[in-house]
């Protein structure tokens, strides 16, 4: 497994200070200097030819978004979020893992004894970086590399959303800065909405719910990205189907518990409201959510 996480660290190694500063909560978050795997700033991974590893990835950073490619390797993803997926090949050749997100694949080490492979993230524009390197142990490989593809893994017993009978509701993401223009929301000391509300903070129980759901009710959420930022938003008590992004079908229909967003675009998302309570829903990065992009779901 691998639990990447993404630390601001000034000059003699310590966590920077400089938190819950609003112009970087109103923009991308805190985005640290220093990104570490399992809690150590990796140089290489140890691999032997012909092997076939599965790998769990978690995306726990504050805020950074990661998008990782695997050089000279086909990784084939096999579940998100937990949920088993048909097993296929990255998107666009990168893994996008935003923050909360857990993703895990399949990877074939078809390289050579003592050969090195890097595995880079570059997800913000110009700030591309290797992450690490997976390195072939020398001597005989270990096996010959499978030809089969890898087996889909058997599902959970996830309640299947009716889409015939299913309640539809829009949610807007809203605020933020503006390309350095200022804030669009910015009233009552809230820098994010949704659907014009805002919980802050820790936040406030006695906020009326975002939604109020019958329990067994189907719900189609469609979110709209108003801002100019990204925005993984994560559903606390279900896990709910990907259904369509920017009003078209998404053929895969995998699960997931934690969605991104991209600015100005569209997802829509699909659950069973099965699990009675007050549910968060916000946003996973850390500086959005204590800032507005925050509201329960009641099902009741
Ligand atoms: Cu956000």
């Amino acid at each position: 497994m691998w639990f990447i996480e993404d630390w601001r660290l000034d000059d003699g190694g310590r966590i920077a200070g400089g938190f819950g500063n609003r112009m970087e909560a109103g923009m991308s978050g805190r985005i640290g200097n220093t990104v570490t795997i399992n809690g150590r700033v990796p140089g290489r991974v140890s691999v032997r030819a012909g092997e076939r590893v599965r790998l769990r990835v978690v995306n726990a950073a504050l805020a950074r978004i990661a998008s990782l490619r695997f050089k000279g390797h086909q990784p084939i993803v096999v579940a998100y979020d937990g949920q088993p997926c048909d097993p296929h090949p990255l998107e666009d050749g990168r893994l996008l893992l935003r923050p909360a997100m857990r993703a895990d694949l399949i990877i074939d080490m078809t390289g050579k004894p003592g050969q090195t492979h890097r595995v880079i993230d570059d997800f913000y524009k110009d700030l591309a970086y290797k992450l690490v390197d997976l390195a072939y142990e020398a001597g005989p490989p270990g096996r010959e590399p499978r030809p089969e593809p890898p087996p889909k893994l058997s599902a959970n017993p996830l309640p299947e959303p009716d889409l015939a009978a299913a309640e539809h509701h829009d949610i807007a993401l809203q605020g933020g800065m503006m390309g350095g223009m200022g804030m669009m929301g910015g009233m009552h000391g809230a820098t994010w909405k949704m659907n014009g509300m805002a919980m802050t903070g820790d936040g406030q129980p006695d906020m009326p719910p975002l939604l109020t759901v019958k329990r067994g009710q189907t719900c189609v959420l469609a979110l709209r990205n108003e801002t100019a930022w990204w925005h993984p938003m994560h559903l606390h008590g279900h896990s709910f189907r990907l259904i369509g992004r920017n009003g078209e079908p998404n053929p895969r229909r995998e699960w997931r518990d934690t969605v991104l967003v991209p600015p100005r675009e569209s997802i829509d998302i699909a659950f069973v409201a099965d699990n009675p309570g007050d549910w968060m829903f916000h946003c996973h990065v850390t500086d959005h959510q204590e800032t507005g992009m925050m509201a329960t779901i009641r099902i009741s």
